[in-house]
């Protein structure tokens, strides 16, 4: 990461490369409302203000930081801080910085900008406490209902609302913010490319073109538990045995269908003693196509195998929906504009949720990927070279430029 700041411009992601760090699974984990993100929050105003910036807190947690006073039509670019367990470096804050960085080098050129311009944090981008992706941003645009919100709950029992208001919300305005959202005539993400386009296209930057459809399911095994050495093999009900042939059968469904995805990446067991059979499993399905159609018929196969799997296990299982969001295509005209002003860069469909998908339904919205040489994120291996990040921060300053 050092060799960031010898570009000076990119410090940023070097001052906030100690926290949240993960020590158990590597990486970073970074959910919000909690410590490393309290502290990459207050690390975030402190660099937002050095710019002359005016920082605030909307009703939803996310960070605006204004340059100018804020109004209608605002050029608005940003992302966000937390990650999912173990995550990466890159994936959120990138963007972050690099919208600190475009605008410090605006300025630097004594630029001054004709209309409203902002950086924005949004809350839990990657729902890795409450469990909905882009949490924030989906309360903005009412695309997640307040009550259902406030009722979410987090993996120690503690609900939305009391974290919320712990961190000095009121969880009682959280909600859809049409103020907010009549505020921003344009939204620009900057974001690691998470995949291998752009290294296949030996380009380093591009815009995005789509999102695939994603969801996510909370499957439920019940079985019976018991006795590890008591219990013969004939007479078992074991959720485990139920749940891992459930795991197979989400890998054979995907597998047959190209394009698709399908992952369990997340279990509880319950009670969890080597010498016990469990009583239940709790499993995390996350499924994604290219079409809303698609993710629907791939979890309604998905359903069905695992029905019959749980069931040869004398088991029963419960699937529950936690998250949907449906395909999305970023507005043709915008992205064919900024592929063209950044002198016709790619343009490449993204099998990864982001804020600026969940906008795009509201504002008018764009991305910008920066190549990451691994393809891989989500993994602490996730990763942007120096000279690739300064390329992005130069395009994201090109676009803000021309806009503002
Ligand atoms: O899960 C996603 O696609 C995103 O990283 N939240
Ligand atoms: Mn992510
Ligand atoms: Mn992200």
């Amino acid at each position: 990461m050092s060799g960031l700041t010898a570009h000076g411009m990119l410090a940023g992601l070097d001052e906030i490369a100690e926290t949240g760090r993960d020590a158990h699974r590597g990486g970073y984990s970074r959910h919000v409302w909690q410590a490393a993100d309290l502290e990459l929050r207050a690390w975030f105003v402190e660099r937002a203000q050095r710019l002359g910036l005016d920082v605030e807190t909307d009703r939803n947690g996310n960070v605006w930081a204004w340059w100018g006073t804020p109004g209608p039509d605002a050029v608005v670019t940003g992302s966000h801080l937390d990650s999912v367990p173990g995550g990466g470096a890159y994936d959120g804050p990138l963007g972050v910085v690099s919208a600190l960085d475009a605008i410090a080098r605006l300025q630097a050129t004594g630029f001054t900008p004709s209309r409203p311009c902002a950086i924005l944090v949004f809350a839990e981008e990657e729902g890795s406490r409450f469990g909905i992706a882009c949490l924030g941003s989906r309360l903005m645009t009412g695309a997640l209902g307040a009550d259902r919100a406030r009722a979410l709950v987090d993996p120690d029992g503690v609900t939305l609302a009391e974290a919320s208001a712990r961190a000095g919300l009121d969880p009682a305005h959280l909600g859809t913010d049409r103020e907010a959202l009549d505020r921003i005539g344009l939204f620009v993400e900057l974001h690691v490319e998470q995949g291998r386009g752009l290294i296949d296209l030996g380009h380093p930057v591009a815009v995005a073109s789509s999102i695939l459809a994603h969801g996510r399911w909370r499957l439920t095994v019940t079985g019976q538990g018991n006795h590890a050495g008591a219990t013969l093999m004939a007479d078992r009900r074991d959720p485990i045995v139920a749940a891992a042939r459930a795991v197979l059968a989400v890998q054979d469904a995907a597998s047959a269908r190209p394009g698709t995805r399908a992952t369990v990446g997340r279990m509880n067991i319950v009670p969890g003693g080597t010498n016990v059979i469990a009583s239940s499993v709790q499993a995390w399905l996350d499924a994604r196509a290219e079409t809303d159609e698609e993710t629907r018929a791939l979890l309604g196969e998905i359903t069905t195998r695992v029905d019959e799997a749980v069931a040869e296990n004398g088991c029963s299982v419960a699937v529950v929906e936690e998250s949907w969001a449906g395909a999305v295509h970023f507005d043709p005209a915008l992205r064919d504009r900024f592929s063209a002003a950044l002198g016709g860069v790619p343009a490449l469909p993204t099998g990864a949720g982001h804020d600026a998908g969940v906008l795009a339904a509201s504002v008018p919205s764009a991305m910008l990927f920066v190549r990451n040489p691994t393809g891989i994120s989500h993994s602490p291996e996730e990763f942007a070279s120096a000279e690739d990040c300064v390329q992005g921060v130069e395009a994201l300053e090109k676009l803000l430029r021309s806009l503002l």
